[in-house]
Parts: structure tokens; C-alpha cells; sequence
């Protein structure tokens, strides 16, 4: 399979990249609030939970949620907050990851990492509220469908799916089979399993959620699904390339001995080589859905090429 031309980024991507990150910021914080019953000056955790979740991210995932759910007709506006939902179990995983027990990183989007500021305990504390809000956001949703939510069915749905997404097939476990594994050992099949369920899990989710909410059909939503899942992968191989540059660039720094990558099983070139495949995948699974995934195939080209 070739490599795609990366042609460049279209105004048409641009602006959406633009809008949905500026809606996502904007709604992120009102969705996190209806968490926080009362304003306790001694309660570290609303402050905390802002924090991890506001501080400046990319919110690649809420992107995909409405490339994917716009490409079957569904306004945006039903597309932000689950969108927002998927961003908090990914800033919850961004904050355990950077624990002393697991990558052991002491700074996160150019920042200190949460647990630097806070401790590790409320760093614990903030992961269990993001993730414990974003099931409830999407749940409050389900219960409010005349007032702008969703059908309880759909809603539903997505709680379904992101479970799935977090636990023993998803983040979690990927996390976990991460920590268990020798780098140096690591079979290129391990690897993979490792980065489907670390970051390919919450990719999927995303575009599945976009695709469910415009009632895609089974096959509609396979191919959204393969999609996703190359997409993901690239996208971590393309985050193993980055890391190691310095940390001032990169925005992370491990303490962690290496941790199990594409990049050290296949060598620089080969992981570009990889991501250059799993991108074209990517963009031969959409094929099916013609010009209407016209920006769902930059966007996986803008992946690839990302600098950050
Ligand atoms: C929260 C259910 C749950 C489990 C957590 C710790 C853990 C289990 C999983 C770690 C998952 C992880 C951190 C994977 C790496 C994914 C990745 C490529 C992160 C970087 O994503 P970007 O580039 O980050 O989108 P920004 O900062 O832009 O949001």
C-alpha cells in the first residue's frame, strides 16, 4: 500500500479544527462544574480537576467526534459535550499516566505534572472525578433529551461504548500490559495490542460516537471503526517519534526506563514507515463513504505529518 500526499490542510479543516477546539474550551469548564456542588476554599479538588483538564491540549478526540458525526449529519451542537466527555477520560489517563507508579513524568503539556502541584493523592482524587463526570455528563444527557440532550437509548449507547474504551479492552488494560511489558522483549504483536487499548481505544470511541448519534448503519460503523483504530495507532507512533525529542518540545518528560514502542522494535524508519501505512489504511477504510469523508482524510494526513 503507498504512501497518501499530504496535500495541505484545507480551510475547510482549519476552520473546524479552530471552532471545535474553541467550543471544547469554552464548555469544558460549565461541564465540569455541575460536578462541584459547593465552593469549599479548603476542597483541593475543583481546582486540581480544572487544572489537568483546561490546561492546553490539542482535543484531537472531541474532533474526531464531530469530523465523525458531521459526516453523517448531526449538528454540532450535539456533538461537543460527549465530544467533552471523551476529553475528560483522556485528561483522567494523562494525569495516572504521569504518576511515580506508572511513567513516572514530572511535567505535561510544558507544565509540571498534576501530581508535582498537587500530590499524588489528589492527583489519584482528579482522575476518578474526570472520569466519574464524563459517564455522568453523557448520562445526564440520556435523562434530559426534550431540553437538548440525547435519546436515553443513544445515551446509553455511548456509556456502553466508553466503558469499553476505559476498561479491561481499553485504556486500562492497555496501560497495564504496558507496565508489565520488557521493552526490550516486546513482540511487535504485543506492541500493538498495547497501543489499540492505550490510545486506539479512546480513537475508536470518538469516532464511533459520531457515527452512532447519525444512526450509521453496521457497516457504516466498521468502517468509522477501522478508521479509527489506524488512526490511533499512527497517531501513537507518531507520539513515540515526538518523544524523543527534548522535553521542551515534546511537552512530556518520563523518568520511566524506556517503555515499550514501535519506534524502539523497528527503528526510526520503520515506525515512520508504519505510520505512512496505518494512515493509508485509514484512509481506504473511509473510502466508502466518498467525498463527504473528504476531511476525515486530512485529518488523518494531519496526524501524520504533526510536528507537536
Ligand atoms: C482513565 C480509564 C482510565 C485509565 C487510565 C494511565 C492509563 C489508564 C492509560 C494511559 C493512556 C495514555 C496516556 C496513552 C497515551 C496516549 C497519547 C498518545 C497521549 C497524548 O495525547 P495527545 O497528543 O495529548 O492528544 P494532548 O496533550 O494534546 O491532549
Amino acid at each position: 500500500m503507498g504512501d497518501v500526499a499530504a496535500p495541505p490542510v484545507s480551510s475547510a479543516l482549519s476552520h473546524l479544527l479552530g471552532e471545535v477546539r474553541a467550543a471544547v474550551d469554552a464548555r469544558l469548564p460549565a461541564l465540569l462544574a455541575a460536578d462541584t456542588p459547593s465552593k469549599d476554599p479548603g476542597d483541593p479538588l475543583p481546582s486540581a480537576a480544572r487544572e489537568a483538564l483546561l490546561s492546553p491540549g490539542k482535543r484531537v478526540r472531541p474532533v474526531l467526534v464531530v469530523l465523525a458525526g458531521e459526516l453523517f449529519g448531526v449538528p454540532r451542537a450535539r456533538l461537543v459535550d460527549v465530544g467533552c466527555a471523551i476529553e475528560m477520560v483522556h485528561a483522567a489517563s494523562l494525569v495516572l499516566d504521569d504518576l511515580p507508579s506508572m511513567d513516572d513524568a514530572t511535567l505535561r503539556r510544558g507544565k509540571p505534572a498534576l501530581h508535582v502541584t498537587h500530590g499524588e493523592a489528589n492527583a489519584i482524587l482528579v482522575a476518578v472525578t474526570l472520569l466519574a463526570r464524563a459517564f455522568g455528563l453523557i448520562a445526564e444527557a440520556g435523562l434530559h433529551a426534550r431540553r437538548g440532550g440525547l435519546p436515553a437509548s443513544a445515551a446509553l449507547d455511548l456509556v456502553s461504548r466508553l466503558a469499553d474504551a476505559s476498561g479491561l479492552a481499553g485504556l486500562a488494560s492497555g496501560q497495564a500490559l504496558d507496565l508489565a511489558t520488557d521493552a526490550a522483549s516486546a513482540t511487535f504483536d504485543r506492541l500493538e495490542t498495547i497501543h489499540a487499548r492505550k490510545t486506539g481505544a479512546l480513537f475508536v470511541a470518538s469516532a464511533e460516537f459520531g457515527a452512532v448519534l447519525g444512526g450509521a448503519r453496521e457497516k457504516e460503523l466498521a468502517a468509522m471503526r477501522s478508521y479509527a483504530r489506524n488512526v490511533g495507532l499512527a497517531f501513537q507512533i507518531v507520539d513515540d517519534l515526538l518523544e524523543q525529542a527534548p522535553a521542551r518540545e515534546s511537552g512530556k518528560s518520563a523518568r520511566r526506563a524506556p517503555a515499550p514502542a514501535f519506534v524502539r522494535h523497528v527503528g526510526v524508519d520503520g515506525a515512520r514507515s508504519l505510520v505512512a501505512e496505518l494512515t493509508a489504511h485509514a484512509v481506504e477504510s473511509i473510502g466508502t463513504f466518498g467525498k463527504k469523508g473528504i476531511l476525515l482524510r486530512e485529518f488523518a494526513l494531519l496526524l501524520r505529518d504533526r510536528k507537536n
